[in-house]
């Protein structure tokens, strides 16, 4: 089918093909550099990932240098239409340097700047608050020892700065977005005090002004963890009032829930109370397992919140999910473009006819409605945005990533 043709059906819905895909490429999304490396970063000093989180797999090709990854991220945004980001982590510092994490600095980080300068890839930011000895207890900033719970807040303030910094070069707000995997693995008698002390460290972390032009602070709740299956101190209760209270951005991390919930429904209602949110897109299985994500209706649905809710302009959509059995690139490929067409599906649905038939109670034509626009042609669509951005579709995709990934299997 020409795209001509798919204009024409979703002009008969009411639908403008042309609107829906400048709207498309109008919206950044920020891509999570740890697909790349299975989340082990670059630093001279710290081990494992900890903290719960696990890449499995052995599929050859992880990056195993900066200069690695800016390669590998170099093809990915290759393929990827629109102007994206990129979200980077405090492990993922790029220096001569053993800094450690109370310790780092912009300096730290300045190829990363380098390349964002010459990429146009602009930069979120992350403070790592796991793979460290001294998060070994499971417990960073709701930690009971003073002299931690300081190292933390320190590492915090200081990826602050590094996010300001950031902000600064490239003229708009880097967020920077704090998850600690505080927790505890067996049932807690005393879940106020660790919350009491997550409160105020955060507080102490936050107390430096920053220019919100420069940066916004984000906080990540969690439901549980491996190591922290009881009680995890930043549940999602507890970032929701914080964020409220403060005034910061709140993450929803989409496997960071129980599995029956509806993390779509959650936007509007959050965002009556929070001005910005962020995501983390993500694709949980049984647990919180950071699968790549699909084009399921989990996804579906979020996107159309974002569409349907108006929440576009102030929600930051970013993506975590790792997997180490595939091609790293084209888990970044395929998870990402599959964010975009969630999108660009949510952006070609005749939004006022289906709102006006639930305003008026017509649930039948509703229904109707909603699986009959299933059948319209939105991959003729994805197909004409990536040619206008001459990327390619289908099995000439599978072609480039193949050959991309053949190119780094000999990595040891
Ligand atoms: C962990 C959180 C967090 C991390 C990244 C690496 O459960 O989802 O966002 O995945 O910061
Ligand atoms: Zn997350």
């Amino acid at each position: 089918m020409t795209y001509e043709s798919a204009k024409a059906q979703f002009a008969d819905w009411g639908v403008d093909t042309e609107a829906a895909i400048a709207a498309l490429t109008q919206i950044p999304i920020s891509m999570h550099c740890w697909q790349g490396d299975d989340v082990a970063g670059f630093e001279a000093r710290t081990g494992t990932s900890g903290g719960g989180i696990q890449a499995t797999g052995n599929f050859p090709g992880r990056a195993r240098t900066p200069d690695e990854l800016r390669a590998d991220l170099d093809f990915a945004y290759g393929l990827l239409p629109g102007k994206h980001r990129l979200n980077l982590h405090a492990m993922y510092m790029d220096t001569d340097e053993t800094p450690d994490r109370d310790e780092i600095e912009v300096r730290h980080f300045q190829p990363w700047l380098d390349w964002s300068q010459t990429s146009g890839v602009d930069l979120d930011f992350n403070p790592t608050f796991f793979a460290h000895a001294k998060a070994d207890d499971n417990l960073t900033l709701a930690h009971p020892d003073r002299g931690i719970r300081d190292f933390w807040i320190e590492h915090g303030k200081r990826s602050r700065e590094i996010a300001a910094a950031f902000g600064a070069a490239q003229g708009n707000a880097c967020v920077n977005n704090v998850w600690v995997p505080d927790g505890f693995k067996d049932t807690p008698v005393d879940r106020i005090t660790a919350r009491r002390q997550l409160e105020a460290s955060l507080n102490e972390m936050l107390a430096p002004e920053q220019d919100p032009a420069r940066m916004r602070d984000a906080v990540e709740s969690k439901l549980f963890g491996i190591g922290v299956e009881a009680c995890t101190v930043g549940s999602h209760e507890f970032y929701l009032g914080y964020a409220i209270r403060k005034g910061t951005l709140l993450c929803l991390d989409m496997g960071h829930f129980h599995p029956t919930e509806n993390i779509a429904d959650k936007l509007s209602a959050v965002a009556l109370s929070v001005d910005e949110l962020l995501l983390h897109v993500s694709r949980p299985m049984r647990w919180d397992s950071d699968h790549v994500i699909l084009q399921s209706d989990d996804i579906l649905q979020m996107a159309q919140e974002l569409v349907f809710s108006g929440l576009l302009e102030r929600t930051r959509i970013g993506l975590d999910f790792f997997d180490a059995t595939i091609s790293r690139t084209a888990a970044w490929v395929i998870g990402t473009r599959n964010m975009q067409k969630a999108l660009l599906r949510a952006l070609l649905l005749p939004q006022d006819a289906l709102k006006s038939a639930e305003h008026r109670l017509d649930h039948n034509a509703r229904f109707i409605m909603t699986e009959e626009l299933k059948d319209l042609p939105f991959g003729v669509v994805w197909a004409e945005v990536c040619a206008r951005h001459d990327m390619p579709v289908g099995r000439a995709l599978m072609a480039e990533l193949d050959a991309y990934q053949a190119s780094v299997a000999a990595r040891g």
